[in-house]
C-alpha cells in the first residue's frame, strides 16, 4: 500500500504554480489566495500537532460556513486526524449523541455556542474546546496565530479516515460514514476528469469559477465542490448562506455551480435569471435530492444551460453522473436526461436488485447495489450495521446496498425511482422520521406519532407529523411544534401537525404511512 496519499498533498500539488492568485472571493469582500489557504492550514495543522494527540483523532466542528473552517478541514487533514464536520442547526440532544458517540479529541464550535457545547464536551472527556466565529474570531485563531505557517503534511494511506459523516438510520441512530483518504482523493480524480474542470495550466489559460453556495458540513458542499475547485486551482466565489439574488448578480464572472434542486428553483423565481446573466457558464450541476423534471426543464428554457444531474452518498461520494461532454472515453453518452442520474462514475460498479438480492435485467425496478473506491471503509464502531449493509455474492465480491430503489435502461442511464429507507429529503438534507417520530412520541400526552413526506413547491419534500394524544390528554399541535424546535434541528420540525384520534391500520397493525401521504399530498401543492 503506497505511502503519502494524504489528500492535503494531492490537492497541494494542483494549486496553481502562482500561489498569490486569489482562491477564494467571499461575500463580505475578502479575497484568500492561494498562499493564505495553504499558510492558514499550516498554521492550523501545527495547532493540532502541539496538543500530541494520537494519529486519527477526531476533530469535531460545528460552525458557521467560513474560509477559516475550511482551512480546519484542510489543516485536519494535513495533521492526519479525521474531520468530523456537524450541521450547524444541531441542538444539544444531537451533539452530544454527536460527542458521545464519536469521542472527539478536539470541538470547535461558534462563539454563541461556546456555553453548552463545551459542557457537553467537558462532561464526555473531550480535553480541547476551541470557538470560530464566522468573521474570523474566537480562540481557535487566536492560538493558531502563535504558530509556524510552514507544515509537512503527515503521511497517510489510502486507507486511513479522513472525515467521519453522520447520517441518520431508519431506527433513528445517527451512524458514522467512515470516508478515507483513497475514498475522497478517488472520487475528487474522476470528477475533474469527468466534469471536464479547467485548470490555470489549461488550453484557457485560466481555471473555473465556482459559485460555492452550500453549507460545507455534507459531502456535496464539502468534497465534492471544495474538492473539485482546489483539485484544479480554480477560484470560488465564497457565499456563507445562499441568496439567490446575490449570487445571480456575480453569475456572470463563473463557470461553475452546484446545488440542490431547492437552489435551482429558488434561482428560477429571480428575473434577473437570464441567458445574458450565464453567459459565461459552463456547467450546473444539481444532486443531494430529486430533480423535478419541470425545474430541469424551466431552467433550459430560461437560460440555455442543461443542468447535470449526479447521484451520490455520504457512504459513496458520487456514484453516478449525467455526461458533462460527448467524449469516445466514455462510449459517446452524450445526453444529459432529465429525471435520470446518469451512468455510474468511471470505476463504480452499480446494479439492481430484487428482494432476494439477484440482479435484475435492464428496465426492471430494484434496490441499488454499488461497489467501487468512493465506498465508505464502514460505520464508525457499529460493525454489525456495517455488515448489514453489505452484501457478498457467490464471487465473495461485496456490494453496498444504498437503500435507493431504481432502474437501469438499456443505455445504461441510472433513474432513481424511490427509497426502500424511510427517508424524506427536505431541501436536501435527510430527515428520518423515526427519528422526529422517537422526540414527538417523548413529549407529554403524545400516544404516538406518525411522520411522513409530502410534496413541497420549495424544499421538494417536507414531513408533516400525526399525532394522537394518550387518553385523557389534550394537545396542541401548535405546542408539539414548538416544544419540538428546542430539541430538534430546525429542518427536521415537521412543516405542519396535526392531532387525530387515530393513525390508519392494516390488518397486522402497522401504521399505514401511505395513508398519510396520501391525506396530505396537497397541503403545500395545488
Ligand atoms: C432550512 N429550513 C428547512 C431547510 N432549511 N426546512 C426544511 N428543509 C430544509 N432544507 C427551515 C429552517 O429551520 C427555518 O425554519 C426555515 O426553514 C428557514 O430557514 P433558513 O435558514 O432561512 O433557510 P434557508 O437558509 O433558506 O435554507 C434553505 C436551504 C438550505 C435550501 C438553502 O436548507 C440548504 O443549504 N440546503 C442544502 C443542503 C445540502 O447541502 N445538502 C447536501 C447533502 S450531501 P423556521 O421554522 O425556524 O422558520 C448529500 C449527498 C449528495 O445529500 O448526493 O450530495
Ligand atoms: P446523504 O445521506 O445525505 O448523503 O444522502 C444520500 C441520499 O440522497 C441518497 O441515498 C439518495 O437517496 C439521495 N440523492 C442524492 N442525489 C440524488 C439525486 N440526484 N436524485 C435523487 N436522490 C438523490
Amino acid at each position: 500500500m503506497s505511502l503519502d496519499t494524504n489528500l492535503y498533498s494531492a490537492l497541494r500539488a494542483a494549486f496553481p504554480a502562482d500561489l498569490d492568485l486569489p482562491a477564494i472571493e467571499t461575500d463580505g469582500g475578502l479575497v484568500y489566495s492561494w498562499r493564505d489557504l495553504d499558510r492558514a492550514s499550516a498554521m492550523l495543522a501545527n495547532l493540532l500537532a502541539s496538543l500530541t494527540l494520537p494519529p486519527g483523532s477526531r476533530i469535531a466542528v460545528q460552525v458557521e460556513k467560513s474560509v477559516e473552517a475550511l482551512a480546519l478541514y484542510l489543516a485536519t487533514l494535513r495533521a492526519g486526524h479525521v474531520y468530523l464536520p456537524l450541521n450547524t442547526a444541531y441542538q444539544s440532544g444531537e451533539m452530544a449523541y454527536f460527542i458521545g458517540n464519536a469521542e472527539p479529541a478536539v470541538v470547535v464550535c461558534t462563539p454563541g455556542n461556546f456555553g453548552w457545547v463545551s459542557k457537553l464536551a467537558f462532561q464526555a472527556g473531550v480535553s480541547h474546546v476551541y470557538t470560530l466565529g464566522e468573521d474570523r474570531t474566537g480562540s481557535l485563531l487566536e492560538r493558531a496565530v502563535h504558530h509556524s505557517d510552514q507544515h509537512r503534511p503527515v503521511a497517510r494511506t489510502q486507507d486511513d479516515l479522513a472525515a467521519i459523516l453522520y447520517t441518520s438510520g431508519t431506527t433513528g441512530r445517527s451512524k458514522g460514514a467512515m470516508l478515507t483518504h483513497g475514498n475522497l482523493l478517488s472520487n475528487a480524480r474522476v470528477l475533474k476528469d469527468y466534469w471536464g474542470w479547467r485548470t490555470p495550466a489549461g488550453p484557457q489559460g485560466q481555471g473555473d469559477v465556482l459559485v460555492h453556495a452550500l453549507p460545507i458540513f455534507h459531502v456535496h458542499g464539502l468534497f465534492v465542490a471544495v474538492h473539485g475547485a482546489l483539485f484544479s486551482g480554480s477560484k470560488m466565489l465564497w457565499y456563507s448562506r445562499f441568496d439567490p439574488k446575490k449570487i445571480i448578480a456575480r453569475l456572470p464572472e463563473a463557470t461553475v455551480f452546484m446545488g440542490v434542486p431547492t437552489l435551482y428553483v429558488r434561482m428560477l423565481a429571480e428575473p434577473t435569471l437570464t441567458r445574458e446573466a450565464v453567459r459565461n457558464m459552463r456547467l450546473f450541476v444539481s444532486g443531494s435530492a430529486p430533480l423535478l423534471i419541470e425545474t430541469f426543464k424551466d431552467w433550459q428554457e430560461r437560460t440555455g444551460h442543461t443542468i447535470l444531474e449526479r447521484y451520490g452518498m455520504s457512504e459513496t461520494v458520487m456514484l453516478t453522473s449525467n455526461p458533462y461532454s460527448p467524449d469516445a472515453r466514455y462510449q459517446n453518452q452524450s445526453e444529459r436526461r432529465g429525471g435520470t442520474v446518469g451512468f455510474p462514475l468511471p470505476g463504480v460498479e452499480l446494479r439492481v436488485c430484487g428482494d432476494d438480492g439477484v440482479a435484475l435485467p435492464a428496465g426492471e425496478i430494484g434496490g441499488i447495489q454499488v461497489r467501487g473506491p468512493g465506498v465508505f471503509k464502514g460505520y464508525w464502531r457499529m460493525p454489525e450495521k456495517t455488515a448489514e449493509e453489505f452484501t457478498r455474492d457467490a464471487q465473495g465480491k461485496s456490494w453496498f446496498k444504498t437503500g435507493d430503489v431504481g432502474k437501469v435502461d438499456e443505455r445504461g442511464y441510472v433513474t432513481i425511482v424511490g427509497r426502500a429507507k424511510d427517508l424524506i429529503i427536505s431541501g436536501g438534507y435527510n430527515v428520518y422520521p423515526a427519528e422526529v417520530e422517537s422526540y414527538l412520541n417523548d413529549l407529554p400526552g403524545v400516544m404516538e406519532s406518525a411522520v411522513v413526506g409530502v410534496p413541497h413547491p420549495d424544499f421538494g419534500e417536507v414531513g408533516v407529523a400525526v399525532v394522537t394524544a394518550k387518553p385523557g390528554a389534550t394537545l396542541s399541535a401548535e405546542d408539539l411544534i414548538v416544544t419540538l424546535k428546542t430539541k430538534l434541528a430546525g429542518y427536521k420540525i415537521p412543516k405542519r401537525c396535526f392531532v387525530v384520534p387515530e393513525l390508519p391500520r392494516n390488518a397486522m397493525g402497522k401504521v399505514q404511512k401511505n395513508v398519510l401521504r396520501e391525506q396530505h399530498k396537497g397541503l403545500f401543492i395545488a
